[in-house]
């Protein structure tokens, strides 16, 4: 008998370093070796989207509230967001990206998955492809990316992440075991704060640790993400790298410029974040069969409720009566409000989107 061995991918994942504080300290010399914020400002109430690595040593990192990152670090200087020149870097790095493969799956503004297996330049050695494609990023643009080289999406994304900034990180098949073992449990893909701790109540710490449970105690502790944790503890990810974004779900949310607890001020800001939300879904060409409203009370107690329509929708009218329809499920209106926000999810591909009719939802809480 004869056995074929099907040859391995080479996946590249390149995500840029601080991407949007990057931005601004290259565009504002006077911004340059110091901590800069980007996001909302100090005394508001709006939050951190990142921080350059100088205000990282203070602990600062995104989603943080902008007032708690001015306490720990008052010397940060804080920028609001200039989306049109991110979005200008963004398409810079697509169009290298393009001259090494045409099998590019963008998955945010500033990472993208890479299918190198047959690069167009014909370079041989993976590393190279990605010395290559940092160089060429940090020549035309003046900033700097990470990659991670592997046989698989997941351990290209860890890799990435490894050796930031400017760094690479291979994976091989043979080094890939060793590199899970010792991988801390909050690297891997999907596990957040909450599902960190819940390893950690199991004993799980690092990659090692997690290899020890079999896929149906992990499936019992953590439903599907369970068999997911499974493979990437195995190395096991066959996912491919696809044309589109393989985003899960798209979304925007706001903080109140004070709490509110006037349900019809509230569906005015509602309004507002449906239409703009819907302005990018249509950038994106994208549609979503879920909508989620999102809410945080003044307690900082986040909820959500969400609603699955029969077919993908895009338009903002549609979203919110849907929304309105949730609104009842939640304490708005008897519990003031400090953040509000709506995502979708289900999205649909290309392929199977139906025009947008209500239909008959199912409901489910989350
Ligand atoms: P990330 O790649 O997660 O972060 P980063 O590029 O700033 O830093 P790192 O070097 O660790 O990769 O996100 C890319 C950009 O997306 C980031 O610059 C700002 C934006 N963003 C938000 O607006 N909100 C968020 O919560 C996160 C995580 C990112
Ligand atoms: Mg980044």
């Amino acid at each position: 008998m004869v056995f074929i061995m099907k040859k391995d991918r080479i996946i590249i994942h390149v995500d840029m370093d601080a991407f949007y504080a990057a931005v601004e300290q290259r565009d504002n010399p006077e911004l340059q070796g110091k901590p800069v914020i980007v996001g909302g400002g100090p005394h508001g109430r709006g939050v951190v989207q990142t921080c350059s690595y100088e205000a990282r040593k203070y602990g600062i990192h995104s989603a943080m509230s902008s007032s708690k990152a001015n306490r720990l670090c008052p010397q940060a200087i804080f920028v609001p967001p200039r989306f049109d020149a991110y979005k200008e870097v963004t398409d810079q790095i697509r169009k290298i990206f393009h001259e090494y493969t045409d099998l590019v799956e963008p998955v945010s503004w500033d990472e993208a998955y890479l299918d190198v297996t047959e690069n167009k330049k014909g370079i041989e050695s993976s590393e190279m492809i990605a010395r290559d494609i940092l160089n060429q990023i940090n020549e035309e643009t003046g900033l700097t990316a990470s990659a991670g080289v592997s046989f698989n999406k997941f351990l290209a994304k860890v890799g990435s992440d490894f050796h930031k900034p400017f760094g690479i990180t291979i994976i091989t098949r043979e080094g890939a075991s060793e590199f899970i073992d010792n991988l801390p449990i909050r690297k891997f893909i999907g596990v957040g704060k909450a599902t960190e701790k819940r390893m950690k109540d199991l004993g799980i710490e690092t990659g090692a640790d997690l290899k020890r449970y079999s896929r149906d105690e992990l499936k019992k502790h953590f439903g599907k993400s369970g068999s997911y944790f499974y493979s990437m503890a195995h190395g096991i990810d066959n996912r491919e790298v696809h044309l589109f974004h393989s985003r899960k779900s798209i979304g925007k949310e706001k903080t109140l410029h004070e709490d509110l607890d006037d349900v019809e001020d509230i569906i005015e800001v509602l309004e507002h974040i449906a239409q703009r939300l819907t302005d990018r879904m249509k950038r994106y060409n994208i549609r979503g069969r879920t909508i989620t409203l999102k809410v945080k009370y003044h307690n900082f107690r986040r909820i959500s409720r969400s609603i699955t329509c029969k077919s993908a929708v895009q338009d903002p009218v549609i979203i919110m009566s849907n929304i309105k329809r949730l609104i009842p499920k939640t304490k708005m209106g008897k519990r003031k409000v400090r953040l509000v926000g709506i995502s979708i999810s289900k999205l649909a591909n290309q392929s199977d989107i139906n025009y947008e009719q209500i239909v008959l939802p199912i409901l489910n809480d989350e």
